[in-house]
């Protein structure tokens, strides 16, 4: 099991990545001529430049988000080497090949369009091609010029803005009661930065993160809107949101303990519970992590007994939190984790 503490573990969100392309230019062709011995007027001779090399996007089942591409923002292919004398070719540039996981929608930044969709493992694509090479003047002799001065420049290698996207499917999911801080987790455990606000219903959309521990061990978490008592008629913002975390393998039930919570958290818990059952019954199955949030505004002592007596209520351990000091969080990571490890090493044994 990961141990992880709060200071320690590295967080990003990325299911998004903007980044600049361009193609190697081509190198310019060369202005040369002949010089050989009791030869006073040598015949052209200038190589051609070399092509620049492309950038090309592969797909590899060995990375599963965009997290490292955006290490870097500009990715430029080499340059052809310029044609020199003796009608030496320029060395071509070599190509900048990278790695995209599986699923990677790469669309043209300015336009919005999608100019691929990488779905194969294996398949690749060149996303920037580099410049052809300028031809040398040896090229341009013709039986009235014999001697010709000119030589092409290189073209230069393509380039653009690129948005990728990945669409992530989410390990955990967050559910709970409007405010009870399920956006400032996500927000504190990801470079996620989802709206957060003192009044319900201030998600409006589902929110992805992506959480990295210790070990490399990562796990996509989703952040939904408030569920409230009725959802499923269609109160509030009702429970069609559901649907984004029915393929989660974990859920983190949120419960905001502060005395300014409107609803008692035992209720809360139930008044969830029922929604998520009245949603999906499978839904309600998922295994459940539920956390105490906001214990910084409750008094230590006190805030304990208030834990014992809320497990007693539900009948499941609750594990207390404070986004705000960050206590426990860490702690809180090692139990999804681990939980995570347990259902994946169950998935595998089953099938
Ligand atoms: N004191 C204290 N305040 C917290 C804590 N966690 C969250 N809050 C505050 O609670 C309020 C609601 O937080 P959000 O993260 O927006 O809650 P949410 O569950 O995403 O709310 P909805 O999107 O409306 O469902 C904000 O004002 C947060 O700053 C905590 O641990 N302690
Ligand atoms: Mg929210």
């Amino acid at each position: 099991m990961p141990i992880v503490h709060p200071l320690f573990f590295k967080s990003m969100f990325v299911d998004e990545a903007i980044i600049f392309v361009k193609g190697g230019d081509g190198g310019n062709g060369c202005v040369s001529f002949r010089r050989e011995k009791y030869i006073p007027h040598g015949g052209p001779d200038g190589g051609n430049g070399g092509k620049g090399g492309d950038v090309i996007f592969r797909v590899s089942d060995k990375i599963d988000t965009l997290l490292d591409l955006t290490s870097r923002v500009k990715y430029i292919a080499e340059s052809g080497a310029h044609g020199k004398g003796s009608t030496k070719k320029g060395k071509d540039g070599k190509d900048l090949i990278t790695d995209l996981p599986r699923g990677t929608v790469v669309k043209d930044k300015e336009s919005g369009r999608i100019l691929k969709d990488m779905s194969t493992v294996g398949e690749s694509v060149v996303i920037a091609p580099g410049g052809r090479g300028g031809r040398g003047n040896k090229h341009f002799a013709t039986s009235t010029n014999q001697v010709p001065r000119r030589a092409e420049k290189g073209r230069l290698g393509e380039e653009r803005w690129l948005a990728l996207e990945l669409k992530l499917l989410a390990d955990v999911g967050l559910i709970g009661m409007p405010n009870a801080g399920k956006s400032t987790l996500l927000s504190r455990i990801s470079a996620a930065r989802p709206k957060i606000a003192d009044y319900p219903f201030t998600t409006l959309q589902p929110q992805l993160g992506i959480v990295e521990i210790e070990n490399y061990q990562r796990f996509v978490v989703a952040d939904i809107p408030g569920l409230i008592e009725g959802a499923h008629r269609g109160i509030g913002l009702g429970d069609e949101f559901l649907r984004h975390i029915e393929r989660t393998k974990l859920l983190v039930h949120l419960l905001d303990v502060s005395p300014l919570a409107r609803t008692d958290p035992s209720d809360a818990y139930h008044i969830v519970r029922n929604e998520l059952k009245q949603y999906n019954s499978k839904l309600a199955e998922k295994a459940e992590i539920v956390i105490a949030n906001k214990m910084d505004l409750l008094d230590t002592e006190a805030g304990m007994k208030f834990i014992e007596t809320l497990e007693g209520k539900i009948s499941k351990p609750v594990c207390p939190v404070s986004m705000v000091t960050g206590k426990n969080i860490g702690n809180l990571l090692n139990m999804v984790a681990s939980a995570l490890n347990k259902i994946q090493t169950q998935m595998s044994e089953y099938q």
